[in-house]
């Protein structure tokens, strides 16, 4: 019965043929179509606090000052969210990844096609998810890539090949930023995971080890003007269903966090990164730390972008919290599951919002199908 439900709300999104989302048209009109209103209890709050949150200073921790690891472990537990500076990554590197992205999405329309992400893959571009839901639509393009860190100096450069096989030769240079963005991106996720793995008590070592061959994602988020920001969403409400993700925002504005019932905003500072936990890595914790609920807003003055780089175990890994954070007073929260199985379910059969992984863990332990491919949206 649940899996005719499931069934029956992918041909209804199938059948109905998609709406095209041309930015380059849509920024101009004064009205949006239905498909991108989002209901009233979920539009964005004319007003959203800004939320004080921990900088941490990454070299300080490298060198060894132990107080990043309490400030992180308070963040943690508390919302899942704290912003990383001093963090070592070149500045003019993270320059061209923005620069970059402007090459991408200013392309016409069939030109950025040709990099189409195709039904049940995760990667690709997508203009907002018109070929994949048909409600609550996200006001944004994305261009998403696989990223696994080379283990010999010359092992394929996976993501500049995708880009080269994708778009063809004159993105080499394209290719080449992103490769060069998600080697740092790679290599700042471990420092992080030593302090996350010192926060909670289980040694520096643990989860850097744990994460050591990646299968990683790399997503350039592009959000348009729009004429009605008030109506809809950039990105809607949910946690990432992947372990941990390295933001970097211009410096627009739009990226909000839920703490404490209330959305709070996040001031642009583009000397820092943002630093989220996802649910991976809140089963990893067995519970502990938070998977933090986040969303962008639009506006009606200047496109924004931001790069997010997902960090995500090798698929074949099982996610397994280490036995120190397993006790009488915190018995496993979570079923033992691989990356590959919770990624075809955010893929398949779940559209990733606030209780992505509880319906997971549902859907592994009860072959419960979830209902909410036309839910929420990412
Ligand atoms: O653009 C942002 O600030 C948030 C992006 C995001 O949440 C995502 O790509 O999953």
């Amino acid at each position: 019965m649940a899996i005719d439900c499931v069934a029956k709300a992918q041909s209804l999104d199938e059948k109905k043929s998609p709406l095209v989302f041309d930015a380059s048209v849509f920024q101009h009109e004064k009205n949006i179509p239905p498909q991108f209103l989002w209901p009233d209890n979920e539009k964005p709050c004319p007003y959203a606090p800004e939320l004080p949150i921990p900088s941490i200073d990454i070299g300080g921790f490298l060198s060894g000052d132990s107080k990043a690891s309490k400030l992180v472990g308070e963040a943690c537990e508390n919302h899942g969210f704290f912003l990383v500076v001093n963090h070592g990554i070149d500045f003019k590197l993270i320059k061209d990844a923005h620069v970059f992205m402007d090459k991408f999405f200013h392309l016409p329309y069939i030109e950025k096609q040709k990099a189409q992400r195709k039904p049940g893959e995760h990667c690709g571009y997508a203009s907002s998810f018109t070929g994949r839901f048909s409600t609550k639509l996200p006001w944004k393009e994305t261009l998403t890539m696989r990223f696994t860190p080379q283990e010999q100096e010359n092992d394929n450069k996976i993501v500049q090949d995708y880009m080269i096989r994708k778009m063809g030769d004159t993105f080499r240079d394209f290719g080449r930023v992103y490769q060069d963005y998600c080697d740092s991106m790679n290599k700042l996720s471990l420092r992080i995971m030593e302090l996350l793995g010192i926060s909670l008590g289980v040694g520096k070592k643990h989860f850097k080890e744990f994460f050591q061959g990646n299968d990683s994602i790399m997503r350039l988020n592009y959000y348009p003007i729009c004429q009605k920001p008030e109506l809809t969403l950039g990105t809607g409400p949910h946690c990432d269903p992947t372990s941990l993700t390295i933001l970097h925002q211009d410096d627009v504005g739009g990226l909000q966090v839920f703490v404490d019932n209330q959305w709070r905003s996040i001031t642009p500072n583009t000397q820092a990164f943002v630093v989220s936990i996802g649910d991976t890595f809140m089963a990893l914790s067995n519970g502990k730390y938070k998977s933090c609920l986040h969303r962008a807003v639009v506006n009606s003055a200047t496109p924004r972008k931001s790069l997010a780089f997902f960090l995500c175990p090798d698929k074949q890994k099982l996610v397994v919290p280490p036995k120190q954070l397993i006790n009488k007073e915190r018995p496993r929260m979570y079923p033992d599951f691989t990356w590959e199985q919770f990624l075809e379910f955010t893929q398949k059969h779940y559209r990733s919002d606030e209780n992505t992984l509880d319906a997971f863990t549902n859907w592994l332990q009860h072959k419960i199908y979830p209902f909410s491919l036309s839910k929420s949206s990412r």
